[in-house]
């Protein structure tokens, strides 16, 4: 039951069926954080806004763990409670890094599938990501993903306008993004 909710939500992830914010034409040429270092960036990041993917809807209080194995792999952990009452889910995956960008590979596909760019990141309280990649049904739109996350469970204001200008920059709206719920994580409703 839970493997089997779980890769239908892979496949969304990786395959963005009509259900990532979709633009038309090429994926903008963004900038990454200068001098990324991926060791200070490990560790736990909660999710605060993020662009609509049915991938995520109904669920809440959801986070990302990455770890450094000795195999020199990142391991990729991301929980949510999900909208059935009580129910937690879990995705492992691994990844690479290739300076800001991280390639990864959740349940085995292959990195090239996914990636995620860290456009921005203090390493103690933010990290703005964001990934756009060809959506696999229409070679002319781009399936993109924006993910503001904090080290805690909040984000003041002014950070969060911090990434909202970072996206700017780069040419990527905010107008999509929504607030993921991170409140009353140990109760179920
Ligand atoms: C991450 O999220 C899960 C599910 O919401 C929760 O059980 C877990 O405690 C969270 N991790 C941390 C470090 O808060
Ligand atoms: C702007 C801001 O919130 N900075 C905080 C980043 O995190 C460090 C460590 O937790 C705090 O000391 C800063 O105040």
């Amino acid at each position: 039951m839970n493997m089997l909710k779980c890769s239908a939500l892979i496949l969304v992830f990786l395959y963005g069926v009509n259900c990532q914010v979709p633009i038309v034409g090429e994926c903008p040429h963004v900038s990454l954080q200068k001098h990324f270092d991926s060791q200070k960036w490990l560790g736990t990041w909660f999710l605060i806004e993020a662009y609509y993917t049915d991938f995520l809807a109904g669920g809440k209080c959801i986070n990302q763990t990455f770890t450094q194995s000795d195999d020199g792999l990142i391991g990729i952990k991301l929980e949510q409670v999900n909208n059935q009452p009580g129910q937690e889910s879990i995705i492992d995956g691994s990844g690479v890094f290739d300076e800001g960008k991280l390639f990864m590979s959740l349940f085995g596909t292959s990195f090239i599938d996914s990636f995620v760019d860290i456009l921005e990141t203090d390493y103690e309280n933010y990290t703005c990501n964001w990934a756009c990649q060809t959506a696999k049904n229409n070679d002319q739109t781009k399936d993109t993903l924006v993910w503001i996350m904090s080290r805690k469970s909040t984000l003041s204001d002014e950070l969060i306008k911090k990434c909202y200008d970072v996206l700017e920059k780069n040419g990527i709206s905010s107008e999509y993004l929504t607030p993921i719920d991170q409140q009353n994580c140990n109760s179920s409703n």
